[in-house]
């Protein structure tokens, strides 16, 4: 699939000047996380749409999921490790660069008190897709409140707790708005989607046929 470079203008939200004494961003050490953890399957030519920022390395088993659901879809991706709390430097680095490069849509993911996705849109006007990840209370509700219940103006779509999938498809669906292409490929995806849902709805009802 041939999806051009966006030729989209900054989305960032204007930063107040840098104050005397404050530390720059840690942009050199964004340059080597990018080498680090950006594990795009898709062809290197592609330009990349998603830019996934994870709070924990912990986190990456469930996050790798929205990875690979937009490499099926031909959507070139990168993660990125950084965390509002621990790394507040690295994201701002990261969403600097991240509007230099031309990606479209940012997705947060985070546990416990997961403000990553709410600081990502505090600093964007990119959409923002927020990816709540259990394992803090509750079976990860501290994630979603904490992810979903942003103030009014700085919107975070949250999808559901651990729910990888949806992230990818919603921001494949942000961007078939502006890449036919990726439109394509997602009516392709539910096709493929409801042939198997009815295969398996068909051997479900014959094996209690048979019982
Ligand atoms: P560790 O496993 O590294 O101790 O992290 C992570 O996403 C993880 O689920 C524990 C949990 O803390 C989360 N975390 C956040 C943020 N940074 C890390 N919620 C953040 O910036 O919101």
């Amino acid at each position: 699939m041939a999806i051009k470079k966006p030729t989209t203008k900054s989305a960032s939200v204007k930063k107040p000047a840098t104050k005397k004494g404050v530390a720059k961003p840690a942009t050199t050490s964004i340059v080597a996380a990018r080498k680090a953890t950006s594990t795009a399957k898709t062809s290197a030519k592609q330009p990349i749409l998603v830019g996934i920022l994870t709070g924990s390395p912990n986190d990456l088993p469930t996050v790798v999921k929205v990875r690979d659901t937009l490499t099926e879809l031909g959507i070139a991706s990168e993660i990125i490790v950084a965390s509002a709390h621990r790394t507040p430097d690295k994201v701002i680095a990261y969403i600097d660069r991240a509007h230099r490069e031309g990606v479209q849509v940012l997705i947060g993911c985070a546990g416990m008190a997961a403000h990553l996705a709410g600081v990502i849109a505090g600093h964007t006007r990119l959409p923002v897709i927020g990816l709540p990840l259990s394992g803090g209370i509750v079976s990860g509700l501290d994630a979603l409140l904490s992810t979903v219940q942003m103030p009014p103006g700085v919107p975070v779509a949250t999808v559901a707790v651990d729910g990888s999938k949806n992230a990818a498809m919603l921001a494949a669906r942000i961007l078939a708005l502006k890449f036919p292409a990726i439109n394509e490929a997602l009516e392709k995806a539910a096709l493929k989607e409801r042939a198997r849902y009815e295969q398996t709805a068909d051997e479900a009802l014959a094996k209690l046929v048979r019982s």
